[in-house]
């Protein structure tokens, strides 16, 4: 924390004589401690609260950090609102998970003349990459692709009929998965009814899912949910119109959260799409080396692996999240 009070900086360093810690090189001014504000999507999904708890386990006071968190709800201006006040109050580094890849040059820029490097975990956005210092998550592209593959082995060649439960409108996450997944079904006779967006949410994924249903009753084969909560949601309204998730309508999602899994074990989902939430020690390493001065990749993208039943079974005690 550069912009302590002097009142501060002495009960910290009373505070580091007592548990016989050395004040750090330089003293005075600098405690050591990096301040750094993380704006967060909101806490949409089970894969959003492991990523947070990620972060705050890896941004701990025991690493050296002083984590000033803010959850936005998943409102775009909430979340642009609660970096400027992190470059009001003078923190050490920037980490952003972005809701929506759009509307972020101004506050990035601000960012930038005040000095405060941006870190980028999670989804993407559209700005520059010389706005911000580094950015690591997931190759959404990828995961899309892997379920629509999944998709394609079991539905081409029977006209079958799919529905899709999108993410946020405007995410990387919706709009990447949504690519990869139309380029791996191209070609192929599935028939896509309907794709709209469930926000990443399980009450939204039931709400649409029940107008799916509603629509094209007992025709849809397969729903291609964007995340294990979307899915899951979509269960209810599925059993409640009389018909069995994983037999009826075969499911594939993306995450692999513990409800998603629990899920995949009991049959009622088909198969699903990693997409790692524990990002927080490859995001806390990054900042501490950006603040170092030290070179760092601009990208970072960590590997995904894909589960049918047997594997859920398998993994299920194990799981950490
Ligand atoms: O798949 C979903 C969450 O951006 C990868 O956001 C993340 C997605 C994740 O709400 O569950």
């Amino acid at each position: 924390m550069k912009k302590i009070l002097s009142g501060l900086v002495v009960a910290g360093a009373f505070a580091l004589a007592l548990t016989g810690c050395s004040t750090p090189a330089g003293g005075g001014a600098d405690d050591g401690i990096i301040t750094v504000g993380f704006a967060q999507t909101g806490s949409e999904s089970g894969w959003r609260s492991a990523n947070t708890d990620s972060m705050k386990a890896a941004f701990s006071e025991a690493n050296g950090f002083k984590l000033v968190f803010n959850a936005a709800d998943n409102k775009p201006e909430a979340q642009i609102a609660a970096v400027r006040s992190f470059i009001n109050q003078g923190v050490d580094a920037i980490v952003i998970a972005p809701i929506v890849t759009d509307g972020w040059d101004d506050v990035l820029k601000e960012a930038q003349a005040a000095n405060i490097p941006v870190i980028l975990e999670d989804r993407t956005l559209s700005s520059s990459d010389s706005l911000y210092a580094s950015w690591v998550g997931l190759d959404f592209n990828r995961e899309g692709e892997r379920a629509g593959e999944w998709v394609k082995q079991n539905f081409d060649g029977k006209a079958a009929n799919l529905v899709i439960l999108e993410g946020t409108t405007g995410s990387s996450a919706a709009k990447d998965r949504s690519a990869g997944f139309t380029s791996a079904i191209a070609g192929t006779d599935i028939n896509v009814l309907d794709s709209q967006t469930g926000n990443f949410t399980r009450a939204e994924g039931k709400t649409v899912m029940e107008g799916f249903l509603q629509k094209y009753g007992n025709t849809i084969n397969v729903l291609f949910a964007q995340n294990d909560d979307m899915g899951l949601g979509a269960l209810d309204a599925i059993k409640a119109a009389g018909l069995k998730p994983g037999v009826d309508i075969q499911i594939v999602t993306i995450d692999a959260v513990h409800d998603g899994m629990q899920a995949l074990a009991n049959g009622e989902f088909n198969y699903i799409v990693e997409c790692n939430p524990l990002l927080g020690e490859k995001v806390a390493a990054l900042v501490k080396s950006v603040l170092a001065g030290t070179k760092v990749d601009k990208a970072t993208i960590v590997e995904d692996g894909a589960f049918t039943k047997d594997d859920a079974i398998k993994l299920l005690p194990t799981r950490p999240y």
